[in-house]
């Protein structure tokens, strides 16, 4: 952990930055149309893939609200976002009841209505801190950051924080997903797991040149 320009802790590598919509690049332009009545896919090593309402889902758990970062493998952190929903722990517990995950479906891919998709170890997804959320700083989640429900997941990269989810899949392996060898299959922030490939910190200087380009992809209307 290093300090930040204002004394703030933050994981090696990374700079503060204003949250702001980010992704892949091939995301950019993909706006996700959330439906009046989203539901979630649920499938995989399942013995009974189901589709659950949305609603009922959130509906069906206590709600927490988390103050974290969002930290970007392309070495931006946003502070202190606070947001609200349920543990993904306790929607699992829900989900385990109804389709019978098998007992070695040991990692779990979340995939968001414009495609992207990325996968967790069911272990770190199981941490309390993991949230689905529906709320960002007091207000509902919009488009921009997720709507209607996204992944928070603060001790991994960022880019495991899926948005717009409407599907959860129950796996035995690790799935590469979207960002495929440029993510890590952990991911922690804290072990500066950017990628599967090269150490952490050689990731640094590859992503801080990217990430212009990235950026003006995304702030393009
Ligand atoms: N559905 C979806 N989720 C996604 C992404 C994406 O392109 N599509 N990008 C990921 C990445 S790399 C980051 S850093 C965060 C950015 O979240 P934000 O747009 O709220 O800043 O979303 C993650 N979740
Ligand atoms: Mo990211």
């Amino acid at each position: 952990m290093s300090d930040g320009p204002a004394g703030r802790r933050l994981p090696p590598g990374q700079a503060p930055a204003a949250l702001r919509r980010f992704g892949l690049p091939q995301y950019a332009r993909v706006r996700a149309q959330p439906p009046a009545r989203p539901v979630v896919t649920v499938t995989g090593a399942v013995a009974r893939p189901t589709q659950i309402d949305l609603a009922d889902l959130m509906g069906a758990h206590r709600r927490h609200a988390r103050r974290g970062d969002l930290h970007c493998v392309t070495t931006w952190s946003a502070l202190d976002l606070r947001w609200e929903g349920v543990r993904f722990r306790d929607v699992h517990d829900t989900l385990a009841t109804r389709v019978g995950p098998a007992r070695s479906a040991n990692w779990v891919t979340v995939t968001g209505l414009d495609g992207y998709r990325a996968c967790l170890r069911l272990d770190d997804a199981l941490h309390p801190d993991v949230l689905l959320a529906d709320r960002l700083a007091g207000a509902p989640l919009g488009l921009a950051h997720g709507a209607p429900v996204r992944l928070v997941a603060p001790a991994l990269y960022g880019y495991k924080s899926v948005k717009h989810v409407c599907a959860i899949e129950y796996r035995r392996d690790y799935d590469p997903g979207s960002a495929r060898w440029a993510a890590h299959p952990r991911g922690r922030v804290a072990h500066e797991e950017r990628s599967r490939h090269l150490p952490g910190p050689a990731w640094r200087f590859i992503w801080r040149t990217l990430l212009p380009r990235v950026r003006r992809l995304y702030d393009e209307r």
